[in-house]
């Protein structure tokens, strides 16, 4: 193993050699992840299609929840189920999520690249936000919603500055989606519209390149997801909630904590800030290719915003519960095998790191 050499790893390579007959290393021929804005126009349109694809096929989750309506709903409802389990606790339940994504994109729709992810620093000034090429009305998701005054409503508990939409997307190929999950934890049939309400202002700010410098800086795991998490205040916000509020807004569907998965977005942000952590990793993987530090239960220290939680520590060989999303796949996954993207579970990497 090729960590052993490391004699500050010996811990982890002990921990990995337990781990030995689950991580596999038959990666040769990784998938390559692009940013959306270099793949050429016939490429984003077979990616939306194979997107829609999804959309309109057989679910295989429909007898476990009851508003399961299409094979992309399969994946909106696991995230719905595990949100009390992953968020806060974040990095490493999404990348196999999204790679799970990733792969039935290929194998069911026909898809031939890697998940696209969204740099949105190339989009951080307020003037120009709206204007990039992943709200494109024909070779992007399409734009904003209507205008709703939300000022007043009392089911929004933080409200973003600056949003600008609200209702149903007006423009785009998923203009007459209806999403069917949500609101909140709630996996019962509600269907109705995509929802977005996009914050160019608030955006701007927590995604720009100043945020993603001071994340990759930190020296730690647990400091690193600190800082990409960021917490619950509009002020301590960070680019994880910037990517959810700044296009979601006070009530678009991928500023909900559950069913944010319902916008196709969510895969490019998320996929972007695997990036970061990929990146991160990158910087001295012999340390932080196996770093994983924090809570195993949502909203527990460091995450404490609104008081203590009892948790654990997780380890690599913590098992995460990934749900049935998944034909005859693993319905649970240990940390271990997703530190690495060319490891374990994973085979993909990324065209570009950092900024
Ligand atoms: C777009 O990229 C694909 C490869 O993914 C290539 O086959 C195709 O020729 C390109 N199309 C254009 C118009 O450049
Ligand atoms: C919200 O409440 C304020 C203060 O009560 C009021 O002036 C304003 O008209 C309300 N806005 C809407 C959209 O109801
Ligand atoms: C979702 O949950 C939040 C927090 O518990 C609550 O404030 C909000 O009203 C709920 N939203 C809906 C649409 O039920
Ligand atoms: C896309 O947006 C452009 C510019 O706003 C507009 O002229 C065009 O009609 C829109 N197309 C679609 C299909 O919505
Ligand atoms: C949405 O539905 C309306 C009414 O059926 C239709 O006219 C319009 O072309 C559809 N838009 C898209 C982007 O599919
Ligand atoms: C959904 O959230 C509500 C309010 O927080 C809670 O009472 C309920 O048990 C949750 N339901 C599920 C299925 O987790
Ligand atoms: C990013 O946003 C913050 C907060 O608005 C600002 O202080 C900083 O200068 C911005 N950085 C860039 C590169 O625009
Ligand atoms: C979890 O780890 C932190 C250090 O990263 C430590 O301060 C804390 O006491 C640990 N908590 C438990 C419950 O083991
Ligand atoms: C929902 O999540 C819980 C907690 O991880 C798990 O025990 C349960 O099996 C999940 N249900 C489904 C249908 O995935
Ligand atoms: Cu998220």
């Amino acid at each position: 193993m090729k960590l052993l050499g490391s004699q500050g790893l010996l811990p982890v390579a002990v921990e990995l050699l337990a781990l030995a007959p689950l991580v596999s290393s038959t990666c040769s021929n990784p998938i390559v992840r692009k940013e959306w804005r270099t793949l050429n126009m016939t490429e984003r349109k077979s990616y939306i299609s194979a997107v829609k694809c999804l959309q309109a096929k057989q679910p295989i989750t429909r007898n476990l929840f009851e508003g399961v309506r299409s094979r992309y709903d399969d994946f909106v409802a696991a995230h719905i189920n595990e949100t009390d389990y992953v968020h806060f606790v974040m990095f490493r339940w999404h990348r196999y999520y999204v790679s799970q994504y990733e792969t039935a994109l290929r194998d069911e729709c026909g898809w031939e690249g890697g998940q696209p992810y969204w740099d949105w620093t190339l989009d951080a000034e307020p003037e120009i936000f709206l204007n990039s090429p992943i709200f494109d009305n024909v070779t992007g998701f399409g734009g904003n919603g209507y205008y709703i005054d939300t000022a007043n409503d009392t089911s929004v508990d933080i409200h973003v500055p600056g949003k600008l939409g609200g209702g149903c997307v007006k423009d785009g190929p998923f203009t007459n989606y209806t999403v069917h999950l949500g609101p909140n934890n709630s996996t019962a049939y509600n269907p109705r519209c995509m929802t977005r309400d996009i914050a160019p202002g608030f955006a701007s700010a927590k995604l720009n390149s100043t945020m993603v410098e001071w994340t990759l800086s930190a020296e730690n795991y647990l400091d690193f997801d600190i800082r990409a998490e960021g917490d619950v205040s509009v002020a301590g916000m960070t680019y994880h909630a910037g990517g959810h509020k700044g296009v979601g807004g006070d009530v678009g569907i991928i500023a909900d904590l559950y069913a944010s998965p319902s916008d196709p977005l969510f895969f490019l942000h998320h996929a972007n800030m695997d990036r970061l952590w990929w990146t991160w990793q990158g910087v001295d993987p012999s340390t932080r290719l196996y770093q994983v530090q924090g809570p195993d239960t949502k909203f527990a220290y460091p995450f404490d915003f609104y008081g203590e939680v009892p948790y654990k520590n997780v380890t690599l060989a913590f098992e995460m519960h990934v749900g049935f999303y998944v034909p005859g796949g693993p319905e649970w996954v240990r940390i271990g095998e997703v530190m690495d993207t060319r490891g374990g579970k994973l085979c993909y990497v990324y065209d570009k790191a950092g900024l």
